[in-house]
C-alpha cells in the first residue's frame, strides 16, 4: 500500500546529517506513539491523565486513542491528511493527539486562547479535512456546525468536544462501538522521519508560521529532556500552561511523562487558585511555568504559609518561554521550598537547560546550555561574523531535533536559515565558557509578553484595517508584572480614536486577546530610522521613558 500514501512535504535534514543522528541513536526509527505501546506492556494500570475527577490509566489511553484512530480511517482519514485542533487543557487533548498519530494525520494544535484570525491562517495553510473543537470556546459555543467559520476553515468532518450527539467528540472516543471491529488503521502512523505534527511558532511575520516536527526528532528531543530532568514513573507532572505549548509538551512535558511512565495532572491555567490544591491532591512533584505566573506564585506562597505547605511535594519548578529575571529566580528556592530550572526553548528546536545539579549561580542568572551534544550553536555579530567570548550577538543554531525550514514558506525560510542550515532565532545571547546562555535581547520583530508572542506585524496589519488609521507600529513596553506589554502606535485621521473602540474593533476582526495592544499612542507621523524603516527602537525608548517617568507620552 506505501504507493498510495500522499506524506506531507517538508524540508529535510540532508542525508549527510540525518544519517549521522541516526548512527548516534538519537532518531530511532520509532513513532511517538510507541511510548503508548511500550508504557501498555510494562504497566497498562498506571494513571496516565488526571482531569478533574476522571482518571485515565495507559490502558484506557491507548484504547481511546485506537478507538477514534480507528473511526477516522474509516471514514477515509489518513496518511497525508491534516486536521485542525483547538482544545482546552483536558485530557482530550492527548487522546486526540495520539489518536491523530496512529491515523497518520497531521494536526495543528491551536492555541485554546487563539480566535478567528489564527484558525483561518492555519486552515488556509494545512487545508485539514478534520476539525475538532470545544463547545468551551467562544467561537464553538453555540454549537452551529454551519457556522461562516467552520466554513471558512472548510474541514469536511468537524468533531466537536462537549457535543453531546454522534458528532461530539466523546461519541467518537468512546466504546459504544465495541461489537464493531477495530482494527487500527492500516497505514499510520506515518514513518519515524515524515511529519508528525506541526508545532506553532511565535512568528514575527503577518500570518502566523507552522513548524513541521517529525517523530523522530520530536521523541528524541523528548527522550533526551528526560534524561536531562531525570523523570521516571515517580514524576507527577503538574500541566498548567496551555497543552499544546512546546514547552508543557515536549520540555519533557506531558509527552516526556507518557515516555517515562509517570502521571499527568490537568491545571485549566496556571494561577495559584486552579494549581495549589491540585499538587497538594495528587503529589505533584513537576511543573513548568512562565515568569508571571512565577510571580503570582510566590505572592501566593509569601501571603499565606498554608499555601506553601499546599507545594511540599513539588520539587523542581521549570521557568521558561521569556526571561526569568534575577530577583524573581532567587525567590523560588526559598518561598516555594523546591529546586528550579530555568529552559530556554523554542517551537522550532532547540531547547536548553540549567542542569539538576548546576551551581546556584548558572541555576539563576542562566537560561542553562544546550541539551543535545550534537546542537550546533553559533554566536554571531550583524556582519554574520563569531562574537568575541562573553560578547552578545544573534543565535544561529542546527541539529537534531532543529527544525529546517518553516511549512510553505520559502521567502521567509531563505530569510531566517544561512546556507548552512542554521536557524537564526533572533534571539540575542550572551554564551559563556561552560556554553550556557544568556538570553540579553531580541532582534526578530516581536513582542513577549510574559511567554506569549506576538507578532508586531500581524497586529500592525489588523489594525491597518481599521478606516480612520494610516500607519501602525506595535512595540513592546517594560512591564512590572508580564516582563513586556505591548503599545501601538497609531497615525490616524480620526483624533477621537479610543483605546476601547480601537480593542472592540481588533476583536471583532478576530483577534486574539492576548494580542490585542495594552496601550495605544497616538502621533502625527512614525519617526523613521536613515534607511527609512520605522524606528521602533525610538519608539520603544520613548514609551520606556514614559512608563519610568509615570508620565504621558509627549508627542512631538
Ligand atoms: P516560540 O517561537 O513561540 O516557540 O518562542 C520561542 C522564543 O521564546 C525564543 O526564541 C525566545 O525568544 C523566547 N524564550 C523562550 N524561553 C525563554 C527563556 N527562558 N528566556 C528568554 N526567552 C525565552
Ligand atoms: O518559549 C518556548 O517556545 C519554549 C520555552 C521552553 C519552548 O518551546 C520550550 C521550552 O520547548
Amino acid at each position: 500500500m506505501s504507493d498510495s500514501r500522499r506524506f506531507l512535504l517538508y524540508t529535510r535534514w540532508p542525508a549527510e546529517l540525518a544519517n549521522q543522528y541516526r548512527a548516534k541513536g538519537y532518531w530511532r526509527g520509532e513513532p511517538l506513539t510507541a511510548m503508548l505501546a511500550r508504557q501498555c506492556e510494562l504497566a497498562p494500570d498506571a494513571e496516565a491523565i488526571l482531569c478533574g475527577e476522571r482518571r485515565f490509566s495507559y490502558r484506557e489511553l491507548d484504547a481511546a486513542s485506537s478507538r477514534l484512530a480507528g473511526r477516522l480511517a474509516r471514514h477515509g482519514l489518513g496518511v497525508g491528511d491534516t486536521a485542525l485542533v483547538q482544545l482546552p487543557n483536558v485530557a482530550e487533548f492527548y487522546l486526540v493527539f495520539f489518536a491523530l498519530l496512529k491515523a497518520g494525520i497531521a494536526p495543528v494544535n491551536a492555541l485554546f486562547s487563539h480566535n478567528r484570525l489564527e484558525l483561518v491562517s492555519y486552515a488556509e495553510q494545512i487545508k485539514p479535512r478534520l476539525f475538532i473543537g470545544s463547545l468551551a470556546h467562544g467561537l464553538f459555543a453555540s454549537g452551529e456546525r454551519h457556522s461562516d467559520l467552520l466554513r471558512v476553515i472548510g474541514a469536511e468532518l468537524v468533531l466537536l468536544d462537549g457535543d453531546a450527539g454522534e458528532l461530539g467528540l466523546a461519541h467518537w472516543l468512546s466504546d459504544l462501538a465495541r461489537s464493531e471491529a477495530l482494527a487500527l488503521p492500516a497505514h499510520g502512523p506515518t514513518p519515524a522521519d515524515e511529519v508528525a505534527f506541526f508545532q506553532l511558532s511565535g512568528g514575527s511575520t503577518g500570518t502566523p508560521k507552522l513548524i513541521p516536527r517529525t517523530h523522530d526528532d520530536y521523541l528524541y528531543s523528548v527522550r533526551r529532556s528526560n534524561e536531562i530532568c531525570e523523570l521516571g514513573p515517580h514524576t507527577r507532572y503538574l500541566c498548567a500552561l496551555p497543552a499544546p505549548h512546546n514547552f508543557p509538551l515536549s520540555s519533557p512535558g506531558a509527552l516526556g511523562v507518557f515516555e517515562a511512565g509517570g502521571t499527568v495532572v490537568l491545571a485549566p491555567d496556571p494561577s495559584p487558585i486552579s494549581c495549589f490544591p491540585l499538587i497538594a491532591r495528587h503529589r505533584v512533584n513537576l511543573t513548568s511555568l512562565v515568569p508571571p505566573a512565577v510571580s503570582l506564585w510566590l505572592q501566593a506562597a509569601e501571603a499565606d504559609s498554608a499555601a506553601r505547605t499546599q507545594l511540599e511535594s513539588l520539587a523542581l519548578l521549570q521557568v521558561g518561554g521569556a526571561k526569568l529575571g534575577e530577583a524573581v529566580a532567587s525567590k523560588i528556592g526559598p518561598l516555594l521550598g523546591c529546586r528550579l530550572q530555568q529552559v530556554f526553548g523554542m517551537a522550532e528546536g532547540l531547547v536548553n537547560y540549567t542542569r539538576l545539579s548546576d551551581p546556584d549561580e548558572k541555576i539563576i542568572y542562566t537560561q542553562g546550555r544546550p541539551m543535545s551534544p550534537d546542537d550546533e550553536v553559533r554566536i554571531l555579530d550583524e556582519a554574520g561574523n563569531p562574537v568575541a567570548p562573553g560578547q552578545p550577538g544573534a543565535l544561529h543554531t542546527r541539529g537534531p531535533y532543529t527544525f529546517r525550514g518553516y511549512y510553505q514558506s520559502p521567502a521567509h525560510n531563505a530569510r531566517v536559515f544561512d546556507s548552512e542550515g542554521f536557524y537564526c532565532s533572533g534571539d540575542l545571547v550572551v554564551q559563556d565558557a561552560e556554553g550556557y546562555l544568556t538570553v540579553v535581547g531580541r532582534q526578530k520583530d516581536q513582542i513577549n509578553r510574559g511567554g506569549e508572542k506576538i507578532a508586531a506585524e500581524e497586529v500592525e496589519n489588523q489594525l491597518l484595517h481599521h478606516p480612520a488609521i494610516t500607519h501602525a507600529a506595535l512595540v513592546s513596553m517594560p512591564d512590572s508584572a508580564m516582563g513586556e506589554k505591548s503599545c501601538a502606535f497609531i497615525v490616524s485621521t480620526d483624533p477621537a480614536l479610543k483605546p476601547l473602540a480601537l480593542r472592540k474593533f481588533l476583536r471583532e476582526r478576530g483577534v486574539a486577546d492576548f494580542k490585542l495592544p495594552d496601550r495605544f499612542e497616538a502621533l502625527d507621523a512614525l519617526p523613521m530610522t536613515a534607511v527609512g524603516k520605522i524606528d521602533k527602537q525610538g519608539l520603544r525608548a520613548r514609551i520606556a521613558h514614559a512608563i519610568a517617568a509615570n508620565q504621558p507620552l509627549t508627542t512631538a
